[in-house]
């Protein structure tokens, strides 16, 4: 009894004190807030925020020390890097770098991850910089199979694999002739052996127009530039083939039955300024016969660009008038397209278009006719085209045959049924398609549902990736983070259930099921042919070119002294001898912007000169132990 008494006595204690800071900050906090809506009001886009309060019995609710239901897997933007996400609570599980240097890990610094990016002559990175869009994974029997992912860079064109099991980069290919790389989309099937029914290839979307080849002819005369479609090995990473199109190219989709990619088209008319990229009415979705490519590639029809090998198809309209033997087919849809998504029964692929307030849904069974000569035009393989709302972008799927489009302008989600929009379009005036319309905080980009983009969309969640916060989130000065609004939409009616801030800015993602993932925790010595060995480990000297062999076990390296003289190439290899998951370790060498970790049984080095003396102190800076302070070596360098 005594001792419940002290406790309530104590709980009094806190709370007034409580109240006491409280009654102090709620006059300040008056005042905040009424500036801040006065600001909020000049600035806001369309919505305020009252529309969307959160749901009632936190459905995004992970308890502590439980685990999420879903992985969430995102571009970037112009960081670089590919994210992941855990879902539904939001919590950021792991960045991955790819394009970017990431000194946390030692990514763009250490030779392994050099190689990776490509390197100058002189050793130094190629590129410090990349615009990640859009990221994409494996497929087997229509759903991901947990291989690889792939992520895009816009800047320089490149594409990346990331290995699941890791979650690490592995290759990065540049595609050659291209610019503004912007859509991909991993093949589910073979086009002619259905026995082959996982990924073996990665679509790639060529944004902007450029002179083929891009060798400073040609720069006044934009009627001589082109984009290419390029398809990419997905085991060996190299570019297989490329397609010339017209117009620009933005997203890509890929059907179920292997059979064809697709990619939403903005400016067809071939445009080099805004007033041209938007003049004709209706743009298109171009459909990419993808046996036929291959066929032509195969029979040594095609040309070459510059001093790329990589063999080029004319996909041109022109040249594919004749359905017999096209390559391509252009479906006209809604002005200036943004977004093309499969649907998961395999049926539909919708775009949407940003400056006309429709979804084109395009039946692929009609498209398959027109290449059989059996359908008139290509725009009859268009079966429904409802009016959703303003700024159309991107669509998801719940699997239960509705559809989820972000509305840019109108600061929406608007849910709508696909079955009802073609019914409407045939002239059903009763067809009810818009089920539901949802403001979400605010101008919303990409979403996706959960397992929305396979044949396992189980209608869960949707990610609303929306482009500004505004009032959503705590100021941080000029430099908003992102909202990405997390969206039940199991039941009849959308629920929001948790405003997830995003570091700018991830642009698309995928919501994967947990039970896919298998990463692996620990590494095998094996695995890294550089790896250092008690027989091999400390210096050795040929000339001026130093190896320094290095082994690390908590909380010590394997040497407490390492000389290397003046004017040396140093090559430090660093292999972590702890076998314990998760017991990480760093290595920095102050004043040689050296700094990079190596995992349990991982395996790593630098290369670097040796170019002012002194003593360094070699140390971890991944905190693996007690006393991990004491674990350092001195670095000599003799003058
Ligand atoms: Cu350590």
């Amino acid at each position: 009894m005594d001792s419940s008494k002290d406790d309530s006595k104590d709980e009094a204690h806190i709370t007034a004190s409580r109240r006491g800071f409280l009654g102090r900050s709620a006059a300040m906090g008056l005042v905040g807030v009424s500036l801040g809506l006065a600001g909020c009001k000049e600035d806001a886009p369309a919505k305020t925020a009252s529309a969307g309060a959160p749901a009632k019995g936190a459905a995004n609710e992970v308890a502590p020390g439980q685990l999420d239901d879903y992985y969430a897997f995102t571009s970037a933007g112009h960081g670089g890097e590919a994210r992941v996400i855990g879902l539904p609570s939001g919590r950021t599980l792991k960045r991955i770098p790819v394009f970017n240097i990431d000194c946390m890990v030692g990514w763009g610094i250490t030779n392994e991850s050099k190689a990776i990016m490509g390197t100058k002559a002189d050793g130094s990175l190629k590129y410090i910089t990349g615009d990640t869009h859009h990221v994409h994974a494996s497929y087997k029997d229509g759903t991901y199979d947990g291989r690889f992912m792939w992520v895009n860079d816009k800047i320089h064109s490149r594409l990346a694999r990331i290995r699941m099991d890791t979650m690490e980069c592995d290759k990065i290919v540049q595609l050659p002739n291209v610019m503004g790389f912007h859509g991909i989309f991993p093949d589910k099937c073979d086009p002619v052996d259905a026995k082959i029914n996982y990924t073996t290839r990665v679509f790639c979307g060529g944004e902007f127009s450029i002179p083929l080849p891009n060798d400073g002819r040609d720069l006044d005369d934009p009627s001589k530039w082109g984009a290419l479609f390029s398809c990419v090995d997905a085991s060996t990473m190299e570019v297989r083939w490329q397609v010339r199109v017209d117009g620009n190219m933005d997203l890509v989709a890929t059907s179920y039955d292997g059979k064809f990619a697709a990619s939403n088209q903005y400016n067809t008319e071939n445009a080099a300024d805004l007033a041209g990229m938007m003049a004709a009415e209706r743009d298109a979705c171009v459909f990419f016969h993808v046996a036929r490519i291959e066929q032509l590639v195969k029979a040594g029809k095609f040309t070459t660009i510059g001093a790329s090998k990589v063999p080029v198809v004319d996909g041109r309209k022109a040249a594919n008038a004749d359905p017999a033997t096209a390559v391509t087919c252009y479906v006209p849809v809604g002005k200036n397209p943004h977004g093309v998504n499969a649907s998961p029964d395999g049926k539909y692929f919708v775009c949407s278009g940003k400056l006309s307030p429709t979804a084109t849904v395009i039946d692929l069974s009609l498209v398959a006719q027109w290449y059989e000569g059996k359908l008139k035009q290509p725009r009859d393989a268009v079966v429904a085209e409802p009016e959703i709302g303003l700024g159309p972008l991107h669509t998801a799927f719940d699997g239960k045959g509705n559809a989820y489009t972000s509305l840019f302008l109108d600061s929406q989600c608007v849910k709508w049924n696909v079955a009802a929009a073609i019914a409407q379009f045939k002239g059903d005036k009763n067809a009810k398609v818009i089920i539901e319309k949802m403001d979400v905080q605010y101008q919303p980009g990409h979403n996706y549902a959960s397992m929305g983009e396979t044949k396992e969309a189980d209608g869960k969640y949707l990610n609303s990736g929306n482009k500004f916060s505004k009032d959503r989130f705590l100021p941080v000065g000029p430099l908003h983070p992102e909202t990405e609004q997390l969206i039940d939409i199991s039941g009849a009616k959308m629920r929001l259930v948790a405003d997830h801030t995003a570091y700018s800015e991830p642009h698309d993602g995928i919501i994967v099921r947990r039970d896919i993932v298998k990463t692996r925790q620990i590494y095998t010595m094996e695995d890294f042919p550089n790896h250092v060995t008690p027989d091999n480990a400390g210096v050795t000297r040929h000339g001026n070119k130093v190896q320094v062999r290095l082994m690390s076990q908590a909380p010590a390296y394997s040497m407490p002294i390492i000389k290397v003289k003046k004017g040396d190439e140093v090559t430090l290899t660093l292999t972590n001898y702890d076998k314990v998951e998760d017991l990480t370790h760093g290595c920095a060498l102050p004043t040689y912007n050296i700094n990079f970790i190596v995992n349990p049984q991982e395996t790593k080095s630098v290369t670097f000169k040796a170019d002012h003396a002194g003593a360094y102190w070699l140390y971890c800076t991944h905190f693996c132990h007690a006393l991990h302070l004491e674990m350092r070596s001195r670095f000599l360098v003799e003058a």
